[in-house]
């Protein structure tokens, strides 16, 4: 099944929701910016982004309910957590390596979001193991009879891997509470979609497991929004998972580790006349959603608080080395 593109703004969502998407994909795309810049800055030793997966990680996580709803997230979804509310200072603590970093004391690699009070547990960098978790928390939610969904973001490299098969096939029989969110950026690190998913398609993958399979265009905002709001209502409903395919681009290298030379030139030119950010303003310009200014002046300000909040990162002490084989074993306190 493919999704209408969404020709109005979605009632839900909203005028004000609307501008809170956009200012959100911005900050999302700007503190991406400065993380690359750090990372080059030698500041930090990886990074990895989400850069035109904005509309895609920002609408889907706008339709959750944070703290309420359980979200499973994977390393290159930087808009999702920040649209749950994860700030730039978590983000830089970790990235940085500092021992305040609230996600792991700078423990994980970067960016393997995790919060108590979000509701989202903590995730290995293994590609898809995330997905058999989010199916046991959906097990674990239906048999706590609550009324909340579970969300799981993952590329469609994962969905080569054993657990998302197994993870799915259980979710389907069982008709558990769980969205299966794939961001389709058509890439793999190197490994082209052509030789990674066999028959071309994610969301076709959903009938072998009797749910519904749904593609939206990922670089459409409010399609994301009204996809996701939809198949989180399904769940919350009884009515069983949904796996929906979200096609993406991947505008940055896989990782601050990866060349990129697998692309040409041209290739990546053409993706970036794709960028789905600078649509998006456009769009709402035109609804009258945004006035003409208004993007240009988020943007200063949120240049600035990032740069705040990067300086006050700075400031923080690295994590004591004497405490680096605390938590290896249960009994560490
Ligand atoms: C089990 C496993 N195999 C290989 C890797 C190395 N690896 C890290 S990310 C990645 C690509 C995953 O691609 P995809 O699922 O499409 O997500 P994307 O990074 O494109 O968003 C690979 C192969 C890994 N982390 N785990």
């Amino acid at each position: 099944m493919t999704a209408s593109p969404a020709t109005a703004l979605p009632p839900a969502l909203g005028r004000e929701g609307a501008r809170r998407l956009y200012r959100l994909m911005l900050l999302t795309r700007l503190l991406d910016e400065r993380l690359w810049i750090v990372c080059r800055q030698g500041k930090a030793h990886f990074v990895l982004t989400g850069r035109g997966h904005e509309a895609a990680q920002c609408a889907s996580a706008l339709a959750l309910r944070p703290g309420q709803d359980w979200v499973y997230l994977y390393y290159r979804s930087l808009g999702s957590a920040l649209t749950l509310g994860f700030t730039p200072n978590d983000i830089f603590l970790g990235v940085l390596g500092k021992a305040a970093d609230p996600i792991s004391g700078a423990r994980q690699l970067p960016n393997h979001f995790s919060s108590r009070a979000l509701r989202v547990p903590t995730t290995s960098s293994s590609v898809a193991t995330q997905i058999p978790h989010a199916v046991g928390t959906a097990w674990a939610v239906r048999v706590q009879g609550e009324d909340v969904a579970v969300f799981c973001s993952f590329g469609e490299g994962a969905t080569s891997k054993g657990e998302f098969h197994e993870a799915l096939n259980v979710a389907g029989i069982h008709r558990l509470p769980v969205v299966f969110f794939c961001e389709n950026n058509g890439w793999a690190i190197s490994v082209p979609l052509g030789e990674q998913v066999a028959g071309g398609s994610v969301a076709a993958r959903a009938a072998g497991y009797g749910m519904p399979g749904v593609l939206v265009d990922g670089l459409d905002p409010f399609a994301v929004y009204q996809t996701t709001a939809a198949a989180l209502e399904r769940a919350r409903a009884g009515d069983g998972p949904t796996l929906i395919e979200a096609t993406c681009l991947r505008l940055v290298p896989h990782s601050s580790d990866d060349s990129d030379r697998y692309r040409s030139e041209a290739e990546k030119a053409a993706l970036q006349a794709r960028d789905p950010l600078p649509a998006f303003r456009d769009r709402l310009l035109a609804l009258g959603v945004l006035t003409p200014g208004e993007p240009e002046a988020w943007a200063e300000q949120l240049q600035r608080e990032l740069i705040a909040a990067q300086d006050t990162a700075e400031a923080q002490p690295p994590p004591e080395p004497s405490r680096a084989r605390r938590w290896l074993y249960a009994e560490d306190r």
